[in-house]
């Protein structure tokens, strides 16, 4: 049989579910940067808890968890330079904090204030995007920007599992490998696009193998293990570099929470599928790995989720304390020159509140 071509999938762990090394870890894992990181975990599953809290007793609309997805978030964000773009979908809290955006910012995203979407920090940065897959496109756009200045940066975005069917991220991964682009597609497999499985989701046996189509090199990695979200990145960020092409990576997950807090899983998800995800969780995983290398203890996190509990209530305060926009603001940054049906249900808008 003669064969026109084949191709593997790589698959990438270090730290077993039970925080053991399944083998060497990479080369150029270092324990003061898993100590740092494994802290902003810790920071961001603080913040996810206290926004739950928030949306529950009223003070935020909705919010999209990140509860279990804190290794590939931190290890994303963290493996890109400030100078590179991040264009992520609306979950991807821990990328968008190592990236310089503040909780608070977040929080008047899901708050209803769009000014949340104006970063201070990471200016160049894209905005949360909610219509699934669009932002894969427009961090290809970015990556074209890029080879055509000949800058030496790379756009790095993130779908779902359910994201990676859509039509857009196709289309960014093929625009990707015909440009060449110094681009990386994150697929955030986390089992569930709301109530939709993985299984229910595509025919595809990896969901990394979606860029062989396109000429991007693929590669799945274990999502709960930092050290393996370090190393995938670290790969595809220097193939990009040294225009070596784009890349695919599947990170495996699981979302341990609700899809958003106006969701309730327990309505189409089975519990023990839930209760063995805990059991190969990020968290406590690392935090294995770090107390039998001496790198951490029980004192130490203690001290420093207190910590974490105070700068992210400082931060909610900010929050709650932000002057909310007059009600036109929602028709004021839409058009340059608003339709006249718009400036009528302005108009309407205003009076209504008067009344109110
Ligand atoms: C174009 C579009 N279609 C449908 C929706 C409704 N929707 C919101 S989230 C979601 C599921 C996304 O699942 P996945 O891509 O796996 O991301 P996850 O929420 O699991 O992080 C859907 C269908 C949407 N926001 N945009
Ligand atoms: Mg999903």
């Amino acid at each position: 049989m003669a064969v026109a071509a084949t191709f593997e999938i790589e698959y990438l762990q270090y730290l077993g579910p039970d925080g053991k090394p399944v083998g060497a870890l990479p080369e150029h894992a270092d324990a003061a940067r898993m100590v740092e990181l494994f802290r902003q975990m810790l920071f961001v599953r603080t913040f996810d808890s206290k926004a739950i809290a928030l949306q529950r007793t009223g003070k935020l609309g909705t919010y999209a968890s990140c509860l279990g997805h804190e290794a590939t978030h931190i290890g994303i964000g963290a493996s890109m330079r400030p100078e590179d773009v991040f264009a992520p979908s609306y979950r991807e809290y821990g990328a968008q904090f190592m990236r310089g955006v503040h909780p608070r910012e977040v929080l008047m995203y899901w708050g209803g204030d769009e000014r949340g979407n104006d970063f201070e920090g990471p200016r160049h940065d894209f905005p949360w995007c909610v219509p699934i897959a669009t932002q894969c496109l427009h961090a290809a756009g970015a990556a074209l920007a890029f080879k055509l200045r000949g800058e030496p940066r790379v756009a790095v975005t993130c779908c779902g599992d359910g994201g990676s069917s859509k039509t857009d991220t196709y289309a960014a991964i093929n625009a990707a490998g015909a440009y060449d682009l110094p681009f990386v597609q994150c697929i955030i497999n986390n089992g569930w696009a709301i109530s939709v499985p993985r299984k229910a989701q595509t025919g595809a046996r990896t969901l990394a193998q979606k860029g062989l189509a396109g000429g991007l090199h693929c590669l799945q990695v274990d999502g709960n293990d930092l050290f393996a979200v370090l190393e995938g990145m670290r790969r595809a960020m220097e193939r990009a570099l040294s225009g070596e092409g784009g890349s695919v990576i599947e990170f495996l997950t699981y979302r341990l929470h609700d899809h958003t807090t106006a969701d309730d899983a327990r309505r189409y998800r089975d519990e023990a599928e839930v209760k063995a995800a805990w059991e190969k969780e990020p968290v406590a995983r690392l935090r294995t790995w770090l107390v039998d290398n001496g790198h951490w203890d029980e004192a130490r996190e203690r001290a420093w989720i207190e910590e974490c509990g105070r700068r992210v209530d400082a931060e909610i305060d900010a929050y709650l304390g932000t002057r909310v926009q007059p009600v036109e603001a929602m028709f004021d940054y839409l058009y340059a020159d608003p339709p006249a049906d718009l400036l009528a249900q302005r108009e309407a808008a205003i009076a209504r509140e008067q009344r109110a």
